[in-house]
């Protein structure tokens, strides 16, 4: 039973998907225009009224939301309907500042649902499979998103939320789970555990890994797939939005389908705001369609992407986006270079090595240092200083020729970087800037 494949809407030709947009936004404006102030106001400085929109092509007219003006207007401020009406809220992880909290209508709550439900279905997901959730659950949208998508596709679905590693692991043998959901580290951190105990991938009965809520590169994946003998699948989303499930990869792997008829994204210049042609890479920006407690217009993500409208064979006509390399605030600027967290990984997964690492910033007598802390492997592990010293050297030619600036590597024993069970914590920036 394949209830969430649904060609009809996920197959449509770009004049229908652009038809739908169009409709949905005319009626998303004046929704914020009647309902939230916040947002009227902006309008307003800006000389836009809902009669200025009258279809997609009018988009640009209108300002964008920031963090910002989330932070802003907290915790109420950009509500758009009473708030008897809502049912629920989700928060952001957000270390620094107010967090921002994100209001549902029991409506929000089905449309994010069946996005995850979309995402499930194409990575092979049934009524017939086994899904372990092991993001987390709570404030974070991970674990409850893909719990609802899971219930809608109709897998028996196990709650395990994120941690007791061996627990998972339990559930994952005992109840012949064949879905995991959870962040790719953490994935890599269950690969890596099943491997020493002695787990083969074919005594593993996972077939297929949704992983999402941070940044991961193709590399990685290879890593999780080989490990667990699986089929690993990239999903995005956040909370602003609703939650995993704003964009899916589907069998081709090759981008995450962006959900069309709930939301419309933009690549824009982070710096300039100027809406780019497609194939740009840029900041991503987005409108949703369709929701009724927290409607956002033209919100800047701070993920830089692109995105491609071209033909997907898989058969879906969504736009797709490629993977974020990173957010915006991500990104690194070191003696003037910009550098990602995610080059840094290429580097080392295309020489053999984990994706357990730490990035550490400091500042040295006015000049930015740049030292990454890399696990070696077990087998690879050796007390031999001439033979460290040379896989040293050899990984910072590897960096230097990727990032452009010389970064100094310490090769540290397997096991000694702390696993995240979430999102893993990469960088430690001591600059006092
Ligand atoms: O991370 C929602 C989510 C849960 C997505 C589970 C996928 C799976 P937030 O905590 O609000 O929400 O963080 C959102 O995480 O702006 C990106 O920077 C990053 N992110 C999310 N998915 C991906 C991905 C959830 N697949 C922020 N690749 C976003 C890279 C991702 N970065």
């Amino acid at each position: 039973m394949e209830r969430y494949y649904q060609k009809d809407i996920e197959c449509a030709d770009r004049e229908q998907i652009r038809a739908w947009q169009s409709e949905k936004l005319v009626r998303q404006v004046q929704h914020v225009w009647n309902d939230v102030p916040y947002y009227r106001e902006k309008m307003k400085a800006a000389g836009v009224t809902p009669d200025d929109i009258r279809s997609v092509d009018d988009l640009h007219k209108l300002p964008f939301l920031s963090k910002a003006d989330l932070r802003d207007s907290y915790p109420y401020g950009l509500l758009g309907c009473d708030l008897k009406k809502c049912v629920r809220i989700q928060s952001t992880s957000g270390t620094t500042g107010r967090r921002v909290v994100a209001f549902y209508t029991q409506h929000d709550i089905d449309l994010w649902e069946d996005c995850c439900a979309r995402a499930i279905t194409a990575a092979g997901g049934t009524d017939e499979d086994v899904c372990q959730v092991s993001y987390g659950y709570g404030l974070f949208t991970g674990g409850p998103g893909l719990n609802g998508g899971s219930h809608k596709v109709g897998c028996l679905t196990i709650p395990t939320s994120s941690g007791n590693t061996q627990r998972q692991i339990m559930f994952i043998r005992d109840l012949n789970t064949t879905i995991l959901c959870c962040t790719p580290s953490y994935a890599a951190y269950l690969g890596e555990s099943m491997k020493e105990m002695g787990l083969t991938p074919d005594q593993i009965p996972l077939k297929a890994g949704i992983f999402g809520a941070e940044a991961w590169s193709e590399e990685m994946r290879q890593d999780i797939q080989n490990t667990l003998g699986i089929k690993a699948y990239d999903i995005y989303g956040l909370t602003e939005l609703s939650g995993p499930g704003v964009a899916f990869e589907c069998s081709a792997q090759k981008g995450m389908h962006i959900n069309e008829d709930h939301f419309i994204p933009e690549i824009i210049d982070p710096d300039t705001g100027e809406v780019l042609p497609e194939g740009s890479q840029g900041e991503l920006v987005f409108t949703s369609l369709d929701k009724e407690a927290y409607p956002l217009i033209r919100y800047r993500t701070r993920d830089i992407c692109t995105l491609t409208y071209e033909k997907c064979s898989c058969g879906r006509t969504h736009v797709r986006m490629g993977k974020p390399r990173g957010r915006s605030d991500d990104m690194l600027i070191i003696r003037g270079v910009n550098v990602f967290p995610s080059q840094i990984e290429t580097v080392l997964l295309n020489n053999g090595y984990p994706a357990n690492y730490q990035i550490i910033v400091d500042r040295v007598n006015n000049t930015d240092t740049l030292d990454i802390h890399v696990e070696m492997t077990p087998e690879m592990f050796t007390d031999q200083l001439g033979e460290v010293s040379r896989r040293q050297k050899e990984l910072a030619e590897g960096m230097k020729s990727m990032l452009g600036i010389k970064a100094n590597i310490t090769l540290v024993s397997p096991k000694s970087i702390e696993r995240s069970e979430g999102k893993a914590v990469r960088v430690i920036d001591r600059r006092k800037i």
